[in-house]
């Protein structure tokens, strides 16, 4: 068969929308779905609108979802093939025991429910409640992430319980709650559409976030400049006014100079800054000394660029800060994101048309779930778990005692920590793949096999879910109801196609049947979904992520609807900060300094190149979805590393030799591949990949001292070519984990 064209506008102009239902040759008498369902795509937090095909419970194709406003029918490669998971043989069909000498074997629900109810008990009786833990994971909706949160609180009452978003977006929430009260992107992307000068730092959109790529080239059509600050010339930078290759972990660096340049130009809003702000002088004394030259030497970008780029940002009338991971990875993250937003508030572009800021959030429902209370510190709305009054809020909703509630727990990476010193005893993990996402993995392994019982929900048996005692079969974002919140802050609705296959469970319920068997089920009983959102509403009330007045209905009919927004009769918030109220106690928007300094590692002569990893659009995440789909597999089926042309001749590395990269805690052999779009002193490894092929073996778990977010992008490494030339897609990748 033909080879799909990898745009998605292309298939849908060319193939028409009937593209995967279409009758094809060997497939002969496929004839009309049951139903199409209106829905959103399951990867990342674009959460392109999307119609399921649906036939005898099963999803056999997709159709576009044209007046869904965001992508108005547009998917990348992952959304037009996502519904290959369905029918996928890998997929759970029951619950697991881990039996000795066959791995794992099948049991009933019965007894999987009731050998992980007593471990739990057994565990939490002998070593105190925090020592059972649990990980939870933003693919799941708003319900599923607040019931997690209510879970580990309630009925398990231990105060360990994180996130994965805690490898994602923490950084840019700290950032954002720090200078303005309150974590969203303060306008909607349509407001790119007429922005003047747009900066893109660390956020590679055309392969993370393909669909808002659109939504620049209409503000490129309406002639926006377009800087873009990446280590690598990323797609979008190949047409970009001004490309900033900054060397990994010095981000900082750039912003505190550009905004000395724009002081110094008188490039600023004064009336914004004196009557809507807090900070701005210690900001500014902060970066007295950040002259173009100090800059271009710390980020080895020219300081003609870097002084063109501030010129630009500063003139500019209308403009957007996006900015991702990139700057955010790092255990400087939160200062980074900072450094961006006192460019933003220095020019009082935020919350106007066509004046945004926000980062560009990852996972489906990176937004939503980090406003729901399955976060360590956090409770629902995103009150703060240590807060007196927020707690008891939340008790009453509960109904328990204030005191009851624990507090704050360990972070994502300390948990592991924790565990790998024999303070944690037990874990129970949803929609998280740790030994995949979090860094230095061989000690995370480690950890995992010093666990006295470990219980995973997932509906593949991912790479963690092998070092499982149990696996409980759970559900694909199809097969239940619920609601997310995309990257724009739009709750929107995630309609149930199908239900799930064999013996596999919603999450939902056996989440709710834990509780019940834990003691806990008077506190967990609904009559639906609905009912969970409806309870989600009221312990949102009043917070800053307040979605009271958010109903099912209310998102059926405008097809999503914006948080803030505080009563029924209230249309949601797509612009941020119009009022210019800021969340903040003070209600000012606040500066805050920062200083340079350097990251976590940096070279030296045992390793003295600068290693960082991220993403290819054909994989998602640690993989486990996106490495079983064939098509997927075959646009990118290995990770390469990639390599400037004069780094690979100082090494005589050839293109495709297979190259051992080494760091202080481990070392992979990848494929060259190289190539002249990368800084000659850097060297850059997807992460989607396990085993040997994984490049969290390398990476260190040095984590951000606010955030504790890991610092995936940027350590140090050396090179070995290894003499033998790799043939596409001859590793394979599922080798041993
Ligand atoms: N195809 C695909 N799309 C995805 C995902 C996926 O796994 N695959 N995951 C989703 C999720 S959860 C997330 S978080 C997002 C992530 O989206 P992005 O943040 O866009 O993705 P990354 O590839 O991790 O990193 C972005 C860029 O940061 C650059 N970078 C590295 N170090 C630095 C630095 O020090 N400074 C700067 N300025 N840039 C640096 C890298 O070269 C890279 O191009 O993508 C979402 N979308
Ligand atoms: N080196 C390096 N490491 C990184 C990054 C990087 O840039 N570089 N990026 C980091 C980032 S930004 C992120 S977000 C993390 C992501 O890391 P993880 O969260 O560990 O990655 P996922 O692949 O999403 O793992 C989620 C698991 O949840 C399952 N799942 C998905 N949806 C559902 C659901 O609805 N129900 C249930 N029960 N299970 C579900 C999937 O099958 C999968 O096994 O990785 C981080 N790790
Ligand atoms: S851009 Fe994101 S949400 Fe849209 S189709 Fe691609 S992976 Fe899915
Ligand atoms: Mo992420």
């Amino acid at each position: 068969m033909a080879r799909l064209p990898a745009s998605p506008e292309k298939i849908i102009h060319e193939f028409g929308p009937h593209l995967n239902y279409a009758p094809q040759e060997g497939y002969p008498g496929r004839d009309e779905p049951d139903k199409s369902v209106k829905t959103h795509c399951c990867f990342c937090g674009m959460q392109c609108g999307i119609q399921l095909l649906v036939k005898n419970n099963k999803v056999v194709g997709f159709e576009p979802w044209m007046e869904f406003p965001f992508n108005q029918g547009r998917l990348c490669p992952k959304g037009v093939q996502r519904y290959l998971q369905d029918n996928h043989p890998d997929r759970l069909l029951g619950p697991l025991e881990r039996a000795e000498g066959v791995g794992f074997k099948p049991v009933s629900w019965e007894h999987a429910m009731d050998r992980t109810v007593s471990e739990i008990r057994r565990i939490q009786q002998t070593y105190g409640n925090d020592a059972f833990s649990v990980l939870s994971g933003v693919s799941l909706t708003n319900e599923k992430s607040y019931l997690m949160g209510k879970f580990a609180r309630v009925a398990l009452k231990t105060a360990n319980l994180d996130y994965n978003g805690r490898l994602c977006m923490v950084s840019a929430g700290a950032g954002n709650k720090k200078a303005f009260g309150l974590d969203r992107t303060s306008n909607n992307y349509e407001d790119l559409e007429h922005a003047e000068v747009i900066i893109v730092a660390g956020a590679n959109v055309s392969e993370t976030f393909p669909t808002l790529t659109h939504w620049i080239w209409r503000a490129r059509d309406n002639g926006a400049r377009l800087i873009v600050i990446d280590p690598r010339v990323i797609p979008l930078a190949r047409t970009a006014d001004i490309h900033l290759p900054v060397k990994p972990g010095t981000d900082s660096a750039l912003y505190g100079a550009m905004l000395k340049y724009l002081a110094d130009h008188d490039m600023l809003d004064h009336d914004f800054i004196n009557n809507h702000t807090t900070n701005f002088q210690e900001t500014l004394d902060a970066v007295k000394d950040y002259t173009l030259e100090w800059a271009e030497s710390v980020t080895g970008i020219e300081k003609e660029k870097i002084q063109q780029a501030a010129e630009l940002w500063g003139k500019a009338k209308t403009s957007f800060l996006l900015h991702a991971r990139g700057i955010e990875h790092h255990s400087k993250g939160v200062e980074n994101v900072l450094g961006c937003i006192n460019l933003v508030l220095a020019t009082g572009r935020i919350g106007k048309p066509y004046c945004g800021y926000g980062t560009i959030t990852g996972q489906g429902n990176g937004q939503g779930g980090r406003e729901h209370g399955h976060k360590c510190d956090q409770l629902p709305g995103n009150r703060d778990i240590t807060n007196p009054a927020h707690r008891q809020y939340i008790a009453d909703v509960w109904g328990i005692p204030e005191p009851e509630l624990p507090g704050k727990g360990l972070t994502a990476y300390e948990l592991i920590e924790a565990i790998h010193r024999g303070e944690v005893k037990g874990l129970l993990s949803i929609c998280f793949n740790p030994l995949v996402s979090l860094p230095n993995n061989n000690y995370v392994r480690e950890a995992l096999e010093k666990l006295e019982f470990y219980v995973c929900i997932d509906f593949f048996l991912n790479e963690t879910a092998r070092h499982a005692d149990v696996v409980l079969a759970g559900s694909l974002h199809e097969e239940e109801d619920g609601t997310v919140t995309t990257a724009e802050g739009r709750v929107v609705r995630i309609r149930r196609a199908v239900t799930p296959p064999g013996n596999a469970r919603p999450d939902t319920d056996i989440i709710l049947e834990l509780a019940e068997r834990l003691g806990a089920g008077d506190k967990f009983r609904y009559a639906d979904t609905e009912a969970i959102f409806n309870e989600l509403r009221v312990a949102s009330k009043g917070g800053t992520a307040d979605y009271y007045g958010i109903t099912y209905k209310k998102i059926e009919d405008n097809m999503g609807v914006f948080w803030p927004c505080p009563s029924e009769d209230h249309p949601g918030t797509p612009r941020l900060w119009e009022d210019r109220k800021f969340a903040t106690p003070d209600g000012k928007a606040h500066f805050n300094p920062v200083k340079y300094r350097d990251p976590g590692e940096v070279t030296d002569d045992e390793y003295p190149v600068v290693l960082t990893t991220g993403r290819v659009v054909s994989q998602y995440l640690s993989g486990t979805q996106t490495r079983r789909i064939g098509k997927l597999v075959g646009l990118i089926p290995e990770p390469l590393v990639e390599i400037h042309p004069v780094l690979a001749a100082q090494y005589g590395i050839r293109q495709r030799e297979l190259v051992r990269v080494t760091t202080r805690r481990g070392s992979g052999e990848f494929p060259a591949n190289i190539v002249e779009t990368i800084r000659k002193d850097t060297v850059f490894i997807p992460y989607h990949w396990p085993g040997k092929k994984s490049a969290n073996q390398l990476t260190p778990g040095t984590l951000d001292p606010v955030s504790k977010i890991p610092e995936f992008k940027v350590c140090a490494c050396k090179l070995e070519p290894l003499g033998k030339i790799s043939a596409p897609g001859e590793a394979h990748a599922f080798d041993s984990i």
